[in-house]
């Protein structure tokens, strides 16, 4: 037991762990140095979770406020984005991120090979996704935009388009059915009309409470109605959140197919 292979290993899993700790303190003072509390209460949960949301995370990642509680689970946005680059005879495909935030479904369509145009309407938020994709060295296959996505749109083409809007913070769960009309800064319904005059092709990330009757009724907004799939989202036991996938991205034809995909971290 006190062999010195067993002392050996455990000075290197010491080391391991030494060094671990001075690359998360390092990135905590980048935080601190641009201004950011990331020890406010409403974000220490969403901290403790950070190698879920970046696996990267000490690398540098740089998350603000609200880039904590709605950036998206790596793996999540990693089978989103396998789902993307399978589009049937795209080669690499043009994927749109209207609501890009700090990047985190932007970096995984790159990594997956899909060329991205990256919108935001926060300034900040597109600085910090720019850096983020450095980390991952997907920079270059992702063109970010500050600016309004509903501003935008009309002059926007893709093969795949991902929403992934506010949904009101993290008090989203208090309603018992998160109704479409409660997304932000527009209802469900208008983000959708808008975003089928870019593609049929849409990927909806949405609350775990969401009413899944409204989420089919978008696909009838088509004629002839779009095929629609709806996926649970997981990360490892917990279910965290909820995608709709439209037209030819959707796995299955039209009607309320409820899958559980098991995305685990
Ligand atoms: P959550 O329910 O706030 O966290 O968000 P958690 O850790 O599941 O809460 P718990 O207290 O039940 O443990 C779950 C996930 O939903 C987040 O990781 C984000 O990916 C996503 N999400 C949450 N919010 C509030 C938003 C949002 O406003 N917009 C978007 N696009 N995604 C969000
Ligand atoms: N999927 C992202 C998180 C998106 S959060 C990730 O994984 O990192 C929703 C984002 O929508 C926020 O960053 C917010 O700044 C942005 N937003 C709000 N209104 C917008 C608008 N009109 N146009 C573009 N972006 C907007």
């Amino acid at each position: 037991m006190f062999s010195p292979k067993n002392r050996k290993r455990r000075v290197t899993r010491r080391r391991q762990r030494r060094r671990r700790r001075d690359r998360s303190v390092q990135a905590h003072s980048r935080q601190e140095e641009r201004g950011f509390d990331f020890f406010s209460p409403s974000v220490a949960k969403y901290w403790r979770q950070r190698y879920s949301l970046f696996s990267r995370f000490d690398d540098g990642i740089l998350v603000d406020e609200e880039g904590w509680y709605s950036v998206t689970p790596e793996a999540i946005a990693a089978a989103h984005a396998a789902r993307a680059a399978s589009l049937a005879g795209r080669g690499c495909p043009l994927v749109l991120d209207g609501f890009a935030g700090v990047g985190g479904n932007a970096i995984q369509f790159a990594s997956r090979g899909c060329h991205v145009v990256a919108v935001d309407i926060d300034p900040r938020k597109i600085g910090f996704a720019v850096h983020n994709a450095k980390i991952y060295g997907v920079e270059d296959r992702i063109d970010f935009v500050t600016g309004d996505f509903f501003r935008l749109a009309p002059r926007l083409k893709g093969d795949a388009l991902f929403l992934s809007p506010p949904w009101g913070g993290p008090s989203y769960r208090d309603f018992r059915s998160y109704t479409l009309d409660l997304l932000k800064p527009r209802d469900g319904y208008s983000i959708f009309q808008l975003a089928q005059q870019i593609t049929p092709n849409i990927i909806m990330f949405l609350p775990c409470n969401v009413n899944l009757n409204q989420v089919e009724e978008l696909s009838w907004l088509s004629s002839p109605p779009l095929k629609f799939e709806i996926e649970v989202n997981h990360v490892e036991t917990k279910v965290k959140a909820i995608t709709a996938y439209f037209g030819d991205i959707a796995a299955r034809s039209s009607g309320l197919s409820k899958i559980c995909s098991g995305v685990t971290s």
